[in-house]
């Protein structure tokens, strides 16, 4: 990218990017995505409290921002943290590329604080909003992914 693109991105479109890390290189802008890119989702989740919530969401599929030429991922890598400002959660590898980062609900953008949101067959709590980095771990058999987690509860 030539450095005048770069001051080009708006900001709300910075303010979506996403940083890879761990056993992962690069950083991918799910607001500069093309529309034809985004993909619906609808889920429902159940909360701790017994609570069910759901909806529609439109957002960039984690395996199509993967496949991009300036992303490498590793073989190797068996799980991903996926973190926000003081939250975490870690999942496997699979559940992360079947996942979207969404950057709408019901036909509405998110907020940027929340923007983009982690949606994918997790319960509630793992839903995380306001994504900022896909950090791709490889766990050995006997470790635990929670230790990786941040979770509000
Ligand atoms: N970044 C972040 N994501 C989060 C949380 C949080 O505290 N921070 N709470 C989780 C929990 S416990 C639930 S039930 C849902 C609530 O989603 P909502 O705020 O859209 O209702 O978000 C999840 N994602
Ligand atoms: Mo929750």
């Amino acid at each position: 990218m030539r450095p005048h693109d770069r001051e080009a991105i708006p900001d709300a479109a910075a303010r979506t990017a996403v940083r890879l890390s761990g056993l992962a290189d690069g950083t991918v802008v799910c607001g500069a995505v093309d529309e034809s890119e985004l993909e619906r989702v609808e889920e429902e989740f159940l909360c701790a409290s017994g609570e069910r919530w759901g909806g529609a969401w439109r957002g960039v599929p984690v395996a199509a921002l993967l496949d991009r030429s300036d992303v490498d991922v590793d073989p190797e890598a068996t799980h991903v943290r996926v973190a926000a400002d003081g939250y975490a959660v870690c999942v496997p590898v699979r559940t992360a590329l079947d996942a979207v980062l969404a950057v709408e609900r019901a036909g509405e953008p998110l907020p940027p604080a929340r923007r983009p949101r982690f949606v994918a067959s997790v319960d509630a709590g793992r839903t995380v909003r306001g994504v900022r980095e896909l950090e791709f771990l490889r766990l050995g058999p006997d470790e635990d992914p929670q230790e990786h987690e941040e979770l509000g509860y």
